[in-house]
């Protein structure tokens, strides 16, 4: 059981990183206890901002040592508070900004070595100008930063072709609880020696050990690019689009999100200089990129002549294809201004969840259903990663609705809309991960074996209790 520190502990941390390296102001350190989402609200006597892999070892091994608990923080965007500390006033918060390089590009063997402060947005910026691709592509790229992208294993809107950030990564460099560190930065594409350690402190949100710089996963950058805003008759055509562009382009399908009708309008009322540009209303609407490191694909044609023939089978009742960078950026801003556009509008309830995609119709007209009865003062706005099966079920508070009311519905939805998913063969936490939002679901909904397996990890590589106390397990 983690403790208070002593003065005398403090003292010694902040000289690890010396000056400029701590914060403990109440102004200074406020914008780190809390979440971007305000569900909690943490408290701590200090914050400390390495510069390196070892001064974080000589935090752990102080910290172990004297049983003082350490809250990892990278751009602070989580959705399930999971870098936010608790309100003991006792636990370290480790922000990870000032490790902040790139270390090295190797354009020829497609790798590329990132510190874990390095933003996402920053990382793409530099495999870009070796002429390469970082794919991991999601709303809060600016801030998020690549090590709390790795301790979340985040996905975002190029998981269908690339994977999640899982399958980005050739090794990791990471600090152990007592303070040991693990020199893992290979590029190497094979490397069977053992069991594969990196693997367990991706999404493990800095439970386990804290990541400090990764070896990352290049690709050629597209050359052929093609976005397209499509209106669909339901979710279903939507996923009958989606079968009939992948049997036509395969992987060069880089991107496939569905949102409704509503949450179009939200992000249009919300969000400035955003439009829906197509003349006819749909329920539904897809945004499908193609692309391809082939500049001669002619991905243009083919999507407009597979749209030509979905909307003469019924599959589509409206589309565009951009014509410019421009227009295309536009398409994007409509699909990913969505959650600052519904947290504008209101308190919302959330639900990051994943289905096999063939199973995503039942469960929005299931969730609908579920939605409509346990939280009448509530409108669903589903919508996210189609071609993933991953959905963001989220109830919006209604105008003039009582904000109270409508939250107190939040565990009652929960448990009925988990239930479903795990009906459907789901998943309660695709993307956003555990934190202490979802802690509690996953002690009640794991498999027993599964939860022992993560204790007995848990309890070999943080004995004490050290790491990020209160996240993922309980
Ligand atoms: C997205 O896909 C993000 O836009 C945020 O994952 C989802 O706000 C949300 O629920
Ligand atoms: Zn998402």
């Amino acid at each position: 059981m983690p403790r208070a520190p002593e003065p005398k502990t403090l003292a010694e941390l902040k000289e690890i990183v010396g000056s400029g390296g701590w914060l403990d102001t109440p102004a200074d350190i406020a914008p780190l206890l809390t979440d971007h989402r305000r569900l909690y609200q943490g408290a701590s006597p200090l914050v400390l901002l390495p510069r390196s892999a070892s001064e974080v070892a000589a935090i752990l091994a102080i910290c172990n040592a004297r049983e003082v608990a350490v809250v990892p923080q990278g751009g602070n965007t989580s959705y399930c508070g999971a870098a936010t500390p608790d309100a003991s006033g006792t636990q370290i918060v480790l922000a990870m900004r000032r490790m902040n390089r790139v270390r090295s590009i190797d354009a020829a063997n497609y790798s590329m070595i990132a510190e874990a402060g390095v933003t996402l947005a920053g990382v793409q910026a530099a495999a870009r100008e070796a002429s390469r691709l970082f794919p991991l592509s999601l709303g809060s790229e600016g801030t998020a930063q690549i090590g709390g992208n790795l301790s979340t294993n985040a996905g975002g809107t190029a998981v269908l072709r690339f994977g999640m950030m899982r399958d980005l990564v050739f090794g990791l460099e990471v600090v152990l609880a007592d303070g040991r560190v693990i020199p893992g930065l290979t590029s190497l594409r094979k490397d069977n020696t053992g069991y594969d350690i990196k693997s367990l402190f991706i999404g493990a949100e800095g439970t386990l050990g804290i990541i400090t710089a990764a070896s990352l996963k290049l690709f050629a950058l597209p050359r052929d690019v093609v976005t397209a805003l499509i209106g669909v008759p339901s979710v279903q055509r939507a996923l009958d689009l989606l079968v009939r562009l992948r049997d036509a382009a395969g992987d060069q399908v880089t991107g496939f999100e569905i949102m409704p009708q509503r949450a179009v309008e939200l992000c249009v009322e919300h969000i400035e200089g955003v439009a829906n540009p197509l003349t006819q209303q749909a329920p539904w609407y897809v945004l499908a990129e193609l692309s391809s490191p082939n500049a001669g694909q002619g991905l243009n044609d083919l999507l407009t002549a597979q749209l030509e023939s979905a909307a003469g089978d019924g599959v589509v009742i409206d589309a565009l294809i951009a014509n410019s960078i421009a227009q295309a950026q536009a398409m994007w801003k409509l699909r990913e201004g969505i959650a600052a556009a519904q947290t504008r509008h209101g308190q919302s309830l959330k639900h990051d969840i994943s289905v096999p995609t063939t199973a995503l119709p039942a469960l929005i007209e299931r969730g609908t259903k579920l939605a409509e009865k346990l939280v009448p003062d509530g409108e669903v706005i589903s919508y996210g990663h189609l071609g993933d099966g991953n959905l963001h079920f989220n109830v919006s508070q209604r105008r003039g609705a009582d904000a109270k009311a409508f939250l107190a519905r939040k565990a009652v939805l929960e448990e009925a809309m988990f239930d479903l998913v795990g009906e459907l063969g789901g998943s309660f936490s695709a993307e956003h991960g555990i934190g202490q939002l979802r802690a509690p679901q996953l002690a009640k909904r794991a498999n027993a074996a599964e939860l022992a397996v993560m204790h007995s990890i848990k309890k070999a590589l943080d004995p004490n209790g050290i790491l990020n106390p209160g996240k993922v397990l309980l």
